[in-house]
């Protein structure tokens, strides 16, 4: 007879408790029903087995054994993994919606791994009152929640000389579509104060290089979003855990992850102002 050993939530495999008891019980009665009806019918006792796993044994789900749907990188795009690529398997996803472990993922200098419970988003600049947002300031204030699909610039690049692969995953796969969940980047300019002479805003990122990006105040005022949760859920680290700015329709990079610094200015580019916390 087939035996079925259940871990407890922590991984380790428990002594017995009172479910497993439970399930123990059941299962020798399901194996007695099948030896029975094996008896009757001439069926072999399968239905044990049928059994299957317990259920909430896993305290986060994952896809099916059975189902293999990858994200793929190219190990001779870039020098380094410092700098990459992951592309969405984009032929073998169904509907709209890229589930987060597939989201396309591009990264210029690493993956940080952010504390949330010490991150802090600073905007500041050409405004009245500069300020410090914790990742509960930002949860605290009215929430939207949209879906937008986010593209590389560089989306298709690997054709721009001509067919390279026969896969649409290498070819096309730096896009995805999620529900995003965040705060109207709108909320935070008013919150400080824009001034009159506010026209850009730069957005930096966390990660080694700092990305910054500098967009117009017009589209910071539209639609831009400053997110924390991705379908459902908080955002990945490889898509800018805790926060990232979401600029819906515009090209992939000024999506600027794992923000960190807003600053207001009458000009693109860095002033070479600093976040408190950089010391270099
Ligand atoms: N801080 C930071 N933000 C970043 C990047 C980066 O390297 N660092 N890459 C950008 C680029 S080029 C793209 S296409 C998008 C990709 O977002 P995703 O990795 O969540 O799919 O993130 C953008 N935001
Ligand atoms: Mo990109």
């Amino acid at each position: 007879m087939r035996t079925m050993d259940f871990p407890d939530h922590d991984g380790r495999a428990s002594e017995p408790n009172a479910s497993r008891r439970t399930l123990d019980r059941r299962t020798a009665l399901l194996q007695m029903a099948a030896v029975s009806g094996a008896v009757g019918l001439g069926a072999p006792a399968t239905a044990a087995a049928d059994l299957g796993r317990g259920a909430g044994m896993a305290g986060y789900g994952r896809p099916s054994s059975f189902v293999q749907i990858q994200r793929r990188s190219l190990d001779w795009l870039t020098a380094t993994r410092e700098s990459g690529i992951s592309f969405a398997p984009i032929h073998a996803l169904k509907g709209a919606i890229t589930p987060n472990g597939l989201h396309f993922e591009r990264h210029h200098s690493g993956v940080p791994d952010v504390d949330p419970a010490t991150f802090q988003l600073l905007v500041h600049g050409a405004v009245d009152r500069p300020l410090v947002f914790t990742l509960g300031d930002l949860m605290r204030l009215p929430s939207v929640t949209a879906i937008h699909f986010i593209e590389c610039a560089g989306n298709g690049g690997l054709e721009w000389r001509g067919p390279q692969f026969n896969a649409a995953q290498f070819t096309r796969g730096m896009l995805s579509c999620s529900e995003w969940t965040g705060v109207r980047l709108s909320t935070l300019l008013d919150a400080v104060g824009v001034r009159d002479d506010a026209k850009w805003v730069l957005a930096e990122g966390g990660d080694a290089s700092r990305m910054t990006r500098s967009i117009p105040i017009d589209k910071a005022m539209d639609d831009a979003l400053i997110c924390y949760a991705q379908n459902g859920e908080p955002l990945r680290a490889e898509q800018g855990f805790p926060v990232r700015l979401l600029n819906p329709g515009w090209e992939g990079s000024t999506s600027i992850k794992w923000l960190r610094r807003l600053e207001i200015g009458d000009q693109p580019g860095i002033t070479g102002k600093r976040h408190p916390n950089t010391r270099i």
